[in-house]
């Protein structure tokens, strides 16, 4: 199995932290993606939507981090992390969403205006991660995680962006319910630590 991987990218390490909880070994190819590598033909014949992360398995693609994940759950997970029950599918796949849209459009866009340099509206970035903020945190006020009584791949796709949220310069302190389920997810086993910009090599 390889991971076409980018260390800094949040979506790429939704991949790898998933990876590690279940102990799944995985060859990690970075893609310069400030060089661009990822618009390159051979690149795109593999993912035409020109973005990683991309995990190989078996010779077969698997493009987007939420599918990734889905597939990783469903074919080498235990049970709890993607349940057959039809509720908890439609709640998961509703967290899913909410990782694609408001958190991509919010907490994420707003790191990559301040740490990438990227020119983004930066307000509305922070505004529509409050707003996201402030609805996980209730959320979690009476929960342990985001569905069920296990952890599922609803934690592993919210979990990166949030943390890494004061990247985007939004505090994290107003929201005790959410920095607990921050912590809870930081103490699985397997857990791998978020990118860090510090000693980051060029090409990461
Ligand atoms: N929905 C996709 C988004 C993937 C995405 O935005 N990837 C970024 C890195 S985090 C990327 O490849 N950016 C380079 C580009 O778009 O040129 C996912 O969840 O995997």
């Amino acid at each position: 199995m390889q991971l076409h991987d980018f260390y800094l990218s949040g979506n790429c390490y939704k991949v790898r932290l998933f990876l590690g909880l279940i102990g799944q070994p995985a060859e990690l190819l970075t893609v310069d993606l400030p060089h661009g590598a990822q618009k390159h033909p051979e690149f795109l014949a593999l993912n035409p939507r020109g973005q990683v992360p991309v995990l190989v398995d078996n010779g077969q693609p698997l493009v987007d981090s939420q599918a990734i994940l889905v597939y990783l759950a469903r074919r080498y997970a235990d049970a709890h992390w993607y349940p057959l029950d039809a509720v908890a599918q439609a709640q998961i796949a509703g967290w899913l969403s909410l990782t694609a849209n408001e958190i991509h459009n919010g907490v994420a866009r707003a790191r990559i205006g301040l740490k990438f340099g990227r020119q983004v509206d930066l307000e509305d970035a922070q505004a529509r991660g409050r707003q996201v903020l402030e609805l996980v945190n209730a959320h979690l006020a009476n929960r342990t995680w985001l569905v069920g009584e296990q952890p599922t791949i609803a934690d592993v796709a919210v979990y990166p962006y949030l943390a890494m949220a004061e990247e985007g310069g939004l505090e994290l302190a107003p929201f005790p319910y959410l920095n607990s389920w921050l912590a809870r997810i930081r103490a699985l086993p397997g857990y791998l630590d978020l990118p860090h910009f510090q000693g980051a090599r060029r090409t990461e």
